[in-house]
């Protein structure tokens, strides 16, 4: 045991790329998944009372799966050299975690009417405007989001690129080459096309993302 654990729900969304740039970085580390049943009482033991947790070796505890993920990307040299290439790395990731706010909604609403016109807006208004900027910054970089190489934002990207694509629309990458090649770059690194072929199938209350 490589002495991380990584405490979440059975979900991809803000543990997957914790997970993958562990496996990046060949750490063994423990995929502590809660469950449902097991959340309120879990929840009522933790300072933030919410996941994901990075638990280090000597039993220091993170949270924030932003400040886990740039923690262990500068750990595992998994950011660039440079301070603005790192501020970039940051900042993308703040706009996809912009981008799943207003993304979110979509799956908490319950009325079909509105959920609809979530989706609406998703398709009209919010993708077009992230997915064409996240695109043209790929294009310009090698198909990667910063400085031709994979770095932790990559992780970042092609996770919630498939999971978009998978809970919103199957076609929702068609008009985005460069982010179809991105994704592609990440999964054809082998410690993640490994664990893509053998990760448990996210479900919780019926989210499969
Ligand atoms: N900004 C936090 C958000 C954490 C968060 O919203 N976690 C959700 C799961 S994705 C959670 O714990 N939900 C259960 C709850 O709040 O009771 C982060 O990026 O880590």
């Amino acid at each position: 045991m490589g002495g991380y654990k990584l405490t979440y729900f059975n979900l991809k969304v803000l543990g997957e790329p914790i997970r993958w740039i562990l496996l990046h970085s060949n750490q063994e580390f423990e995929d502590d998944r809660v469950e449902a049943a097991n959340w309120p009482e879990k929840k009522a033991t933790l300072l933030w009372g919410q996941l994901p947790i990075l638990t280090l070796e000597d039993g220091t505890e993170m949270t924030q799966s932003v400040a886990i993920s740039e923690f262990l990307a500068k750990k595992f040299n998994l950011v660039p050299n440079d301070p603005i290439g790192q501020a970039r790395c940051l900042e993308i990731v703040l706009h996809i975690q912009d981008c799943r706010s207003k993304w979110a909604p979509f799956y908490v609403e319950q009325d079909p009417e509105k959920q609809g016109a979530i989706k609406k807006d998703l398709l009209d208004n919010i993708f077009p405007h992230f997915l064409g900027k996240f695109n043209d910054i790929v294009a310009k970089n090698g198909n990667y989001v910063v400085g031709n190489t994979v770095t932790w934002a990559d992780f970042w990207l092609t996770n919630f690129l498939e999971i978009w694509r998978d809970t919103i629309d199957d076609g929702l990458l068609d008009k985005y080459p460069a982010l179809q090649k991105q994704m592609s770059n990440v999964f054809s690194i082998p410690q993640i096309a490994a664990w893509v072929d053998k990760r448990p199938q996210a479900s919780l209350f019926g989210f499969v993302m």
